[in-house]
């Protein structure tokens, strides 16, 4: 991430919005900032500036945020929330489960593919879809995903109703969830209930053959024991586009894995434009005295997002 191509398209949104800002890279120094717009922030940042009164986080993840641990308790954290995002990662999903469902691999370039006429459908029976994590990100894949066909069902920590979709919530609902899942797309943000939920318990429900699919945070997956179930057959395969160390190690086993297939946390990179112009729309609100708790996007610390 550039921070010119945020000042940028921060400033041409803040213009757009009528906001009379001045947006600054910040190099170190102390400029008087009365919010900080940022992606993983040195501490100092928060010692040097004093009159910050809401950071906004550029992406929709906080996790890393949190864990650094580097912005003072009191001053309020925003988030996005889709900004353009929703659609992008969308469509990755959809192309995952295109791949997996409809066997796309096997017409894959030499050496890998077979280089055969043959039409056959790899299964008559199309496979049911389970997304983990209801929010924005979420609710967008589900959707996407329904619009093929594909019956589809989401998990959420509280209860959600979403039209013509089955949900299920809570961890007493999880295990249903999973028996009838034949590919998981997991969606959700890393908090202290999500990380490492999907671990060999968990993977033993899933129907033998079962495929996963990650764009939500590493950490909500047991490396080993996804591992464990690929190389025991009960899994399928994996499609992994985060990890719980990013950039993935290169002796990490994922790497050289026949089951899994790594993008490099490329499912939906923040677009400038939309985000810079949520940020914009959330900066005005605040100067025009709403309550930061009632913004969209606005970041419950308990709760982790
Ligand atoms: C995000 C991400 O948090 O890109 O937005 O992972």
């Amino acid at each position: 991430m550039s921070p010119e191509g945020w000042r940028d398209a921060l400033s041409r949104s803040f213009a757009a919005a009528g906001l009379d800002a001045e947006v600054q890279p910040w190099n170190g120094q102390p400029i008087g900032a009365r919010y900080a717009v940022v992606w993983l922030p040195p501490a100092d940042l928060f010692a040097a500036e004093k009159e910050l009164r809401a950071v906004f986080n550029l992406g929709a993840g906080v996790d890393a945020l949190l864990a650094r641990g580097v912005v003072p308790e009191q001053l309020p954290i925003v988030r996005l929330v889709d900004a353009g995002m929703a659609a992008e990662i969308a469509e990755y999903v959809c192309f995952a489960i295109a791949r997996i469902a409809r066997g796309l691999d096997r017409f894959a370039p030499p050496p890998h593919g077979l280089r055969e006429w043959s039409s056959a459908q790899i299964s008559d029976e199309t496979p049911r879809v389970g997304v983990l994590g209801l929010g924005a990100m979420g609710a967008a894949i589900l959707e996407a995903v329904a619009r093929f066909g594909y019956p589809v069902a989401g998990w959420s920590r509280s209860p959600r109703k979403i039209a013509g979709v089955e949900t299920f919530a809570g961890a007493a609902e999880l295990d249903a969830f999973l028996a009838r899942t034949q590919i998981l797309v997991d969606a959700l943000p890393l908090t202290l209930e999500t990380q490492n939920l999907l671990d060999r318990r968990a993977f033993a429900q899933m129907p033998e053959g079962a495929h996963v699919i990650n764009v939500g945070r590493g950490g909500t997956i047991v490396d080993e024991d996804l591992l464990a179930a690929l190389d025991e057959g009960h899994l399928a395969s994996a499609t992994l586009d985060v990890f719980r160390v990013e950039p993935l190690p290169a002796g990490h086993p994922f790497w050289a894995h026949p089951k899994v297939t790594v993008t490099p946390h490329i499912a939906a990179p923040t677009p400038y434009g939309p985000a810079a112009e949520q940020i914009a729309a959330g900066l005005k609100r605040l100067e025009q005295g709403m309550p930061v708790r009632d913004l969209p996007g606005y970041v419950d610390r308990s709760a982790g997002y």
